[in-house]
């Protein structure tokens, strides 16, 4: 049916990885363009809002995660992640708006404000491009970013209460888990995908990683909402 399916994406963005997710999920093939370095300022003219996921198929260009994943549940429907139920469908929305819209947050805080993180995270954001635009995005790409984080409100709190409140989610999260293999019914949703996608980035990046491993049922479920490439 498709014959080039575009992901334009950062390899850590969540959102983009929540794509990722999806298109393996349906076993849609598909090719990434990446926007790093400089090519960072071009990303926001390829959509209305100005960011990351965009997805061209099917001779469409389709912006953001939730659309995306709306257009690919109608038109690659052989494989479904969204639960018939009813009830079951309203949770896997709750869950998909808890991730985009506040464990986003967190991700972000936790590569911006600690340095061994930031350093990570350049260094996915400065992949294949010439050595010279990697101090760009360390130094103009984190001031940026921060500004955000100031805004959104999360920036404005100390490290230890924001570490405080995403391990105590964590926990709420692993008892969620306990004798369940997937967050909603019985088979992966869009709302692992959407969790899991958030997760795996603070897990690629965070020292806390090591601290997310003691919360038992959130790292079995992680790993079987692993992605296969980027
Ligand atoms: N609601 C959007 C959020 C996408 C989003 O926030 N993407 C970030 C990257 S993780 C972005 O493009 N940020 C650039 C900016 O805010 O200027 C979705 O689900 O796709």
């Amino acid at each position: 049916m498709s014959s080039d399916v575009v992901l334009h994406q950062w390899t850590v963005s969540p959102f983009c990885g929540k794509v990722r997710r999806m298109l393996e999920a349906k076993n849609i093939a598909y090719r990434v363009k990446n926007y790093n370095g400089i090519l960072t300022t071009i990303a926001p003219r390829l959509s209305d809002a100005g960011k990351l996921p965009v997805l061209d198929i099917n001779g469409k260009r389709i912006a953001d995660s939730r659309v995306i994943a709306d257009y690919l549940e109608v038109e690659f429907n052989h494989v479904s992640l969204v639960p018939e139920d009813a009830a079951q469908r309203a949770s896997m929305n709750i869950y998909q708006d808890w991730a985009d819209e506040s464990l986003y947050w967190y991700n972000f805080y936790f590569r911006l404000n600690y340095d061994e993180a930031w350093e990570k995270t350049v260094d996915f954001f400065s992949e294949g491009r010439p050595a010279r635009e990697k101090l760009l995005v360390r130094h103009l790409g984190r001031f940026q970013y921060k500004r955000q984080l100031v805004a959104q409100g999360i920036g404005r709190y100390s490290k230890a209460q924001v570490e405080e409140r995403f391990l105590f989610l964590l926990g709420q999260l692993n008892e969620t888990l306990k004798d369940k293999q997937w967050l909603v019914g019985d088979r992966m949703s869009l709302a692992d995908i959407a969790v899991a996608s958030q997760l795996h980035e603070v897990k690629r990046t965070s020292h806390l990683v090591s601290t997310m491993e003691s919360f038992p049922d959130v790292w079995r479920w992680l790993a079987l909402n692993k992605e296969r490439g980027q």
